[in-house]
C-alpha cells in the first residue's frame, strides 16, 4: 500500500532538484546528462487540513506530521534516471529503469520549460531547446516502451486467448502478462472498449493499432502532471505558454526546483518556512537570510505565487495524490470517545485511500484480521453506524468495530 508517484523526464530537466526538494535527501545533481544512475526512491508528504481542530483536540500524529493544523501525509517518490529520444531502442541509459517507474501509480512527467536542454540532453543557451518537442519524444519513449511490452509478449497471449473463449478469461491472460507493471484489469478494458476492439483482435492488430493502445494504456494506468520547470530562467516563460497551448488534456504546474531547494535548505536553518495554506514561504527570521534566498523568496512569493496562481512542488504533488489519483484523507480511530489508538495516541494516522474505497477496504488497509470479522464503522462526526460498503468521504473519521479483532 502507500502511494507511489515517479518522477520521469528527460535528462537534465531537473528531476533530482525536486527530488531532494521535496524529501531534504542530497542526490547528486549535474549540469551533465544521466547524473542520476539508478532509480532512488524516498519520501514525502502531501497536505490537508487536519481534523484535530474541528473535533478541539490536541493530536499527537504517529504514521504522519501536524504542522500549524495541516497534515503531512507521507507518500513514496521515485526519482528516476533521464530519458532521451531514441531511449528505447537504447540511447543513453535506454528504458530499462522505466520497469521500475512502473510501479508508481502516477507520473510527475518535468519539462525544462525554459529551453536550456538541447536536443541530445546536453545543457545548452536557455532559449534554444524546445520543451513541447521534449515533452513528445520523451512520452514517445515512454508509449514505445508499452509497446515493446505488449509486443514481447504477443506470442504468449495469442496462444493463450485461443483456449478460452470467454472474453473475460482471455482480458485476464493480458492482465496475467502485464500484471508486474501495475495495469490493472479495468485499464485494459477501458483501452480496449476506447479502440472499439475487443481482446481476440490482438490476432491482427497492425503496428498502427498496437501503438495506440500501448498509448492508452499509458494514459490510463499512469495518470500524469507535468511540471515546467526552470521558471526562474525568464524565457521559460514562454515556454510554459507554449506548453500550456499545446497541451489541453494535462495539468501543467509551473516550478523552480533550484529557487525551492535553496528555501528549503533556509527552511531547515529556520529563516524561512512552507506555508501551505498560502501555499508561500513565510519569512521567520529576515537578519539571516543571505541576499540569494531573498531573491528566491521574492521570486517564488510574487512571480510564482502571485502571477501563476498555483504553482511550486507541494502544490504538484497534491494536484497529483488528490486531483489525479482522487485521494481521500480518512482517520481510523480505536478509541472513539478519545479518537486515539489504543496507546491514546490522538488522532494517530491518516491514511490515503483511493475515491470509492469502501469501509471495508480500510480495514483491509489497517489489518486482514479486522477485516474478516468486520460488522460496521462509526462516524465519530455524526455518531451514525456505516456499513462495510459505505464510500469514505474526504477527511472522514472511523472508528471500525469488528467481531475478529479490534480496532488498533
Ligand atoms: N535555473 C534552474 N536550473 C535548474 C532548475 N532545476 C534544475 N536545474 C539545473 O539543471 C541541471 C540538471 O538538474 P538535475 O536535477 O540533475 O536534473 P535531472 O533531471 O535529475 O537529470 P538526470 O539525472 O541526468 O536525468 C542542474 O544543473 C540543475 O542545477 C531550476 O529550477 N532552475
Ligand atoms: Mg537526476
Amino acid at each position: 500500500m502507500g502511494v507511489k508517484i515517479a518522477l520521469i523526464g528527460k535528462t537534465n530537466a531537473g528531476k533530482t532538484t525536486i527530488f531532494n526538494t521535496v524529501t531534504g535527501r542530497n542526490e547528486p545533481i549535474g549540469n551533465y546528462m544521466f547524473t542520476t544512475q539508478n532509480p532512488v526512491s524516498g519520501t514525502t508528504y502531501v497536505t490537508s487540513p487536519c481534523v484535530h481542530k474541528e473535533f478541539g483536540v490536541i493530536d499527537n500524529p504517529i504514521n504522519s506530521k501536524c504542522i500549524d493544523g495541516w497534515r503531512y501525509i507521507p507518500i513514496e517518490i521515485i526519482d528516476l534516471p533521464g530519458l532521451i529520444k531514441g531511449a528505447s531502442y537504447g540511447r543513453g541509459l535506454g528504458t530499462r529503469f522505466l520497469s521500475e517507474a512502473m510501479k508508481a501509480d502516477a507520473f510527475i512527467h518535468v519539462v525544462d520549460a525554459s529551453g536550456s536542454i538541447d536536443e541530445d540532453g546536453r545543457i545548452a543557451e536557455p532559449g534554444t531547446g524546445d520543451p513541447f518537442r521534449d515533452y513528445q519524444e520523451i512520452e514517445g519513449e515512454i508509449v514505445q516502451w508499452y509497446k515493446n511490452l505488449l509486443e514481447n509478449n504477443l506470442d504468449k497471449i495469442l496462444k493463450k486467448i485461443e483456449t478460452t473463449k470467454n472474453e473475460q478469461q482471455a482480458i485476464n491472460v493480458v492482465y496475467e502478462t502485464l500484471a508486474g507493471v501495475k495495469i490493472t484489469k479495468l485499464h485494459i478494458i477501458q483501452a480496449l472498449e476506447d479502440m472499439g476492439v475487443s481482446v481476440y483482435d490482438f490476432r491482427s492488430m497492425s503496428d498502427e493499432k498496437l501503438w495506440r493502445l500501448a498509448s492508452l494504456l499509458r494514459d490510463i494506468s499512469k495518470p500524469t502532471l507535468i511540471v515546467a520547470n526552470k521558471m526562474d530562467i525568464p524565457v521559460a516563460d514562454s515556454g510554459f505558454k507554449q506548453l500550456k497551448d499545446k497541451i489541453k488534456d494535462k495539468i501543467i504546474v509551473p516550478v523552480s526546483a533550484n529557487l525551492e531547494l535553496l528555501l528549503k535548505r533556509a527552511e531547515q536553518k529556520g529563516t524561512v518556512r512552507y506555508n501551505p495554506a498560502e501555499e508561500n514561504f513565510l519569512v521567520i527570521d529576515s537578519s539571516n537570510l543571505s541576499k540569494d534566498e531573498k531573491k528566491a523568496l521574492d521570486f517564488f512569493n510574487k512571480f510564482l505565487i502571485r502571477e501563476m496562481m498555483r504553482a511550486g512542488t507541494q502544490f504538484a504533488l497534491n494536484v497529483a495524490v488528490f486531483k489525479l489519483l482522487r485521494m481521500n484523507v480518512v482517520y481510523p480511530v480505536a478509541d472513539p470517545k478519545k479518537l486515539s489508538d489504543k496507546k491514546g495516541n490522538v488522532l494517530p494516522d491518516a491514511y490515503l485511500v483511493p475515491d470509492g474505497s469502501t469501509v471495508k477496504d480500510l480495514a483491509e488497509i489497517i489489518h486482514s484480521e479486522l477485516a474478516v470479522g468486520l460488522l460496521y464503522a462509526i462516524d465519530i462526526r455524526t455518531g451514525i453506524r456505516l456499513p462495510p460498503t459505505y464510500r469514505i468521504k474526504d477527511r472522514d473519521v472511523l472508528h471500525l468495530v469488528s467481531a475478529t479483532r479490534k480496532s488498533k
